[in-house]
């Protein structure tokens, strides 16, 4: 039989929660068994990664000090910084030969994070992205077409995994190749989109140049993430391409994409918490702040056999909440991703979240969803920001005086908004260079 539907919850046929015991169990129970994996985990990592004995002896806490879920904060947190020191295989907890894949984070510069996957690991990864993909509504009889891209970057292989688990039929076709994209989404009747949000509207424009009309297509979700997107980008996209968009979150630290996901209430992430442990800190002090206050990240791995993680300082900023969801799920959710502590950019003194000028733009009807920021000194060397947005190509054929309003109107909301003076181009349809994965949204010219 393909995929394992013994366990899940069927509601008008359709999987909808994945494994019912993990995701929807009573508090109490996770609770408990989250406090049973911790203090394994910690006992493993103490014995089987020095980097770890090192790091708690010189915190002075020894693993029988975790006993309880709250004694978490005594461990000492890891750093991106700490873990890339380590490569390659400085975090391994099993011997070499346990492992069975590897993969690495996407950062452009500098040494590589390295996440080594065992079999159980592998496991756990698909158990989750089975979850991740059967709350976006996909099931046994889905098309799942894989955008993202395969290699050492997580999202392609997760998403592969996920759907074999789920028993899907997934179409493996990377990032990129956009008219091969539209081609194989109609021919194959897909019904899944996994990709980036921006090469989902991407995506769309192409359709539209290519005369492809989604409405007459089958595809009917999108499972979307590994970079932030405003919630009026959602918009856009389901507009676009007639469909459901669920943000999708994960780093390669912790598994890969398989981190949280959302349902159809499209509010808030839930947390795969069996396996991955939230807390939210103050990225200052570093004091775990209650659910509701928004503040850094951090993950533990419970589960984890290959390179478990300790306390890890994700740099995304978003509070944590436990509400009654109307899809059943007990697990804990948190907000879509706010920004990180590190993109944040400080203008003239003003911290500005690049999510926080996007949310203007596509407040603005006559721009597209494709912009660029650009920061740098000028000749006063004061920071200066100029925010490239493409408008509609009509307006270049009108008067100048459109353009002009246009300009005046989005500056004047950043302006209130964020209380920052931005200098804004408005460029031609097409301007913009695309990406086939995450869009680099902001160029920081500065040298500071
Ligand atoms: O981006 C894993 C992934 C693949 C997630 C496919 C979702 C879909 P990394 O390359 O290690 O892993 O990048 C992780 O990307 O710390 C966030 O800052 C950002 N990110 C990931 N998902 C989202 C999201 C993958 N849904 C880093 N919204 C994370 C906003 C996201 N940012």
């Amino acid at each position: 039989m393909p995929g394992n539907f013994k366990n899940c919850i069927f509601l008008r046929g359709k999987a909808m929660i994945w494994n019912p015991e993990a995701e929807a169990n009573c508090l109490y129970e996770l609770r408990k068994r989250q406090a049973e994996s911790l203090v394994r985990q910690v006992r493993n990592v103490y014995a089987h990664v020095p980097f770890y004995k090192k790091k708690m002896d010189n915190a002075g806490v020894k693993p029988e000090d975790i006993q309880s879920l709250e004694d978490i904060a005594k461990l000492p947190f890891t750093t991106k910084h700490e873990l890339r020191d380590t490569y390659p295989y400085g975090l391994l907890a099993v011997p070499e030969s346990h492992i069975v894949e590897v993969h690495t984070s996407s950062g452009t510069t500098g040494t590589p994070v390295v996440d080594a996957y065992t079999r159980g690991d592998i496991e756990i990864w698909a158990e989750v992205m089975a979850r991740t993909l059967a709350m976006a509504g996909a099931g046994s009889g889905d098309v799942i077409q894989n955008a993202y891209g395969y290699g050492l970057f997580t999202g392609g292989l997760g998403v592969h995994y996920g759907a074999r688990k789920l028993g899907a039929n997934v179409i493996p076709i990377s990032a990129g190749n956009t008219k091969r994209q539209l081609m194989v989404m109609k021919d194959f009747g897909t019904t899944i989109l996994t990709c980036t949000p921006s090469y989902s509207l991407f995506l769309a424009e192409a359709a539209d140049e290519e005369g492809i009309d989604f409405r007459k297509l089958k595809l009917k979700a999108g499972c979307l993430g590994a970079e932030p997107w405003s919630e009026n980008m959602r918009r856009e996209i389901e507009d676009e391409l007639n469909i459901h968009a669920y943000d999708i979150y994960g780093l390669t630290e912790i598994i890969g994409p398989g981190v949280s996901s959302e349902c159809e209430e499209k509010n808030g992430l839930h947390i795969n918490e069996d396996h991955f442990y939230p807390e939210i800190i103050d990225p200052q002090s570093g004091e775990v702040l209650p659910e509701g206050e928004k503040g850094e990240l951090v993950f533990t791995t419970l589960t984890k056999e290959g390179t478990p993680v300790i306390r890890f300082r994700t740099r995304d900023i978003t509070y944590l909440f436990r509400d009654k969801c109307s899809c059943g799920r007990t697990v804990i959710k948190m907000h879509r991703l706010l920004g990180r502590t590190d993109d944040m950019l400080i203008i003239r003194g003003v911290n500005v979240f690049p999510s926080q000028i996007e949310q203007v733009l596509m407040r603005i009807e006559e721009t597209e969803p494709h912009y660029q920021i650009i920061v740098d000194r000028g000749k006063t060397h004061l920071d200066e920001i100029e925010v490239l947005v493409e408008v509609e190509e009509s307006f270049f054929s009108d008067e100048t005086r459109a353009l002009e309003r246009i300009r005046e109107k989005i500056s004047e909301e950043i302006k209130s908004e964020l209380g920052i003076s931005a200098h804004i181009k408005l460029v031609e349809p097409h301007t913009i260079e695309r990406s086939m994965g995450k869009a680099k949204r902001v160029i920081d010219k500065r040298q500071i």
